[in-house]
């Protein structure tokens, strides 16, 4: 289409005409839920989007049906989708706020939210030589949040290739903007010094002539940002609209259509805007009767995420002899491997750099030897997990080191709110299998912020599968599993295990226990008694596995009880039935884990297993950590988590072993 006035001015009308016509469904009550509609900055919209090219990308938030009908054309995807229809762009599951068309469009309702996916979506173009231009369009009232500050950082550092729009419209839902921010959002990214344009009400044809230059510069690595001074003529989604009457008389003179229609000879207007009313009203209609073809959504989900070069991980021998020498080096070597033989993996994190090589050296030398696969983070949780789920949608496969398992609070509202909702909401059309991976627990004295065991809060997230290392299970396989998910991955590690020497380990208490390993079920059974006559089992997984395995080989000692202990590698989701299987003839079962254990994974497990009729005859007990802070002192910290006397007690009371 070419870009002239009585196009732009086209396409402006098709975008008001549509979002007036659901404005009028909502008030008859034929759509339900909201909409927030963009009328008043259709130019944003078709100015800055006709200056990119087809394939180019865009990100949008909650006020995006504009941007997603000036790029992808799709209006009866976009109606069928507001509809609920399954022939809406996201299976009717994403509705008016949440919508994905052919890996080139993307909005999500979180404020800021894909801010740090916009980034990571450029740095793949950048690193691919795509050569494409990732475009986010975000309101004034996104600046107020912390994804927003930590994009721009990681954009003007890595000069990437995103042109972000801003659509400052001065008001937030109903609050006037300069209320809540401390400056100008230009003024606020130019201290990111990134280069950044302002244009006051202009129509779409100077929106659009400016773009083009500045979309040449992006092209070339140089992030830009565009601020449009613009005016929300509607309410903020249906009727909530608190500016007082003489206001909106004022901005209305601001309509950009009708800055257009001073550029158009009268005649034509009428013409025009007839041609477009009918254009509308047939697409409500054909939506209406439905018969418009099963939606033109032509995804390849069976080719979605078959990931056919992960041999690397199962038909090689990757570990030489490692007796002697700690698992946290055994980790290190497996990176050093990966990264070695997948050129897609790409390791981030904060100073994971060399000399230094992370806080627990499990990223040492990588930075040397795979320098464009290693990227030392600034500190920013939130958005380096966000930029990883963007590279992934493009096929990489990022393993993001968080230094310490208690900062995963700060990914919280990128992993709930927007990676493991993408595959299903975004109606399977991308797979985001990213790996975050991280240390967590305590026992080396790092008091209360620094020891946590906050696995639990992660464990109940549709869409996030959560595995735990520990030093008997093959890490190989659970990268592998990973690596093939839809969706984002969660790999606990454990501080205290990076110093088990394993050599030490097998020569004592391990070689006393036959150990089998079920690689499917992501499990691994101890037994002091060749499975024959163990009296009750531990269900625990992680960091507690080889401290239960000292434990319960004392408790023998000192007993002549025999306990198995099951170990899981994967906390989520869990299959009851495999852990099942691991209880047969068992009437008594203690489940141990690090957390303080309330509302957490034993929680989970005893009442899953209560409710199977099968489990009735069995006696379940949990052995947790205190409530309360962790303390720094070394004996308030013993104390604090389990221990020998703790188990053994707890123990005894099972078997009535008084
Ligand atoms: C994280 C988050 N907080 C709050 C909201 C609720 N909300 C939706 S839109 C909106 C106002 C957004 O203002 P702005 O970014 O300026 O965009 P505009 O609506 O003006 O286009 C708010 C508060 C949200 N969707 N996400
Ligand atoms: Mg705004």
């Amino acid at each position: 289409m070419k870009n002239n006035l009585m196009n732009f001015y086209e396409q402006s009308l098709e975008i008001r005409y549509f979002e007036e016509k659901l404005l009028q469904l909502f008030s008859e009550g034929k759509i339900s839920g909201t909409t927030h509609t963009c009328i008043g900055q259709e130019n944003n919209a078709v100015g800055v989007i006709s200056a990119l090219k087809k394939n180019d990308i865009v990100l949008s938030n909650h006020r995006c049906h504009g941007h997603f009908l000036k790029h992808t054309k799709n209006f009866h995807g976009l109606l069928y989708e507001i509809l609920g229809s399954k022939k809406g762009v996201c299976g009717g599951i994403g509705g008016s706020q949440h919508l994905f068309f052919r890996k080139i469009f993307y909005s999500n309702g979180i404020l800021g939210g894909n801010a740090p996916m916009a980034a990571g979506l450029a740095l793949a173009s950048k690193k691919e030589k795509l050569n494409k231009i990732i475009c986010l369009f975000i309101g004034d009232g996104a600046f107020g949040e912390g994804t927003i500050f930590e994009t721009l950082n990681l954009i003007s550092i890595l000069n990437l290739p995103i042109l972000i729009v801003i659509e400052d419209n001065g008001i937030a839902q109903t609050t006037n903007t300069k209320n809540t921010l401390s400056n100008s959002v230009e003024e606020i990214c130019k201290s990111f010094s990134i280069k950044t344009t302002v244009l006051k009400y202009e129509d779409a044809i100077n929106i659009y002539n400016k773009t083009k230059i500045l979309a040449k510069d992006v092209r070339k690595n140089k992030p830009n940002i565009l601020v449009l001074k613009s005016t929300r003529l509607g309410p903020h989604s249906k009727g909530d609209d608190t500016r007082p009457k003489k206001e909106l008389k004022k901005i209305a003179e601001l309509d950009p259509l009708k800055k257009l229609e001073r550029k158009i000879k009268n005649g034509k207007i009428n013409k025009t805007r007839k041609k477009i009313q009918k254009k509308i009203e047939k697409i409500f209609n054909e939506v209406k009767l439905n018969t418009v073809l099963e939606n033109k959504f032509e995804q390849n989900l069976e080719n979605l995420n078959k990931q056919k070069n992960l041999n690397y991980l199962t038909n090689e021998k990757i570990f030489d002899n490692f007796n002697g020498k700690r698992f946290g080096e055994k980790v290190n070597f497996f990176f050093h491997h990966i990264l070695k033989k997948d050129k897609k993996i790409f390791f981030l994190g904060e100073d994971i750099d060399d000399p230094y090589g992370g806080a627990f050296k499990i990223s040492k030398g990588l930075k040397t030897k795979f320098n464009n696969q290693v990227f030392s983070t600034p500190i920013s949780e939130a958005s380096i997990t966000g930029l990883a789920s963007g590279m992934s949608i493009q096929g990489f496969k990022p393993i993001v080191e968080i230094m310490f398992g208690d900062f995963l609070t700060l990914t919280f509202d990128q992993i709930v709110n927007n990676i493991s909702k993408f595959h299903e909401m975004y109606n399977k059309g991308i797979s985001n299998p990213i790996i975050i991976r991280t240390p967590m627990g305590g026992r080396r004295g790092y008091g209360p912020t620094h020891s946590q065991s906050l696995e639990k809060f992660f464990l109940g997230i549709h869409g996030l599968n959560v595995y735990a290392l520990n030093t008997l299970f093959p890490i190989q396989n659970i990268y592998h599993d990973a690596f093939q998910n839809f969706g984002p991955n969660l790999i606990i590690e454990n501080k205290t295990q990076y110093n088990f020497i394993l050599d030490d380990l097998k020569k004592q208490e391990f070689s006393q226990f036959s150990i089998k390993h079920d690689i499917e079920s992501f499990k691994t059974e101890l037994s002091l008694t060749n499975f024959s006559d163990d009296k009750a089992t531990i269900i625990t997984y992680g960091g507690l596995t080889e401290l239960i395995i000292e434990y319960v080989f004392e408790y023998y000692l000192e007993t002549e009880i025999p306990i198995k202990i099951v170990s899981l590698a994967k906390l989520n989701p869990i299959n009851i039935k495999n852990i099942k299987n691991s209880l047969k003839n068992m009437d008594k079962v203690l489940v141990a884990e690090e957390s303080d254990g309330k509302y957490g994974f034993s929680s989970e497990i005893i009442s899953n297993l209560s409710e199977d009729k099968e489990c009735k005859n069995i006696d379940f007990k949990r052995i947790t950590s205190n409530k309360g802070v962790i303390p720094a002192s070394v004996d308030l910290e013993k104390k604090y988590f389990i221990n020998k006397d703790k188990l053994f007690d707890i123990m005894n009371k099972l078997l009535d072993n008084a």
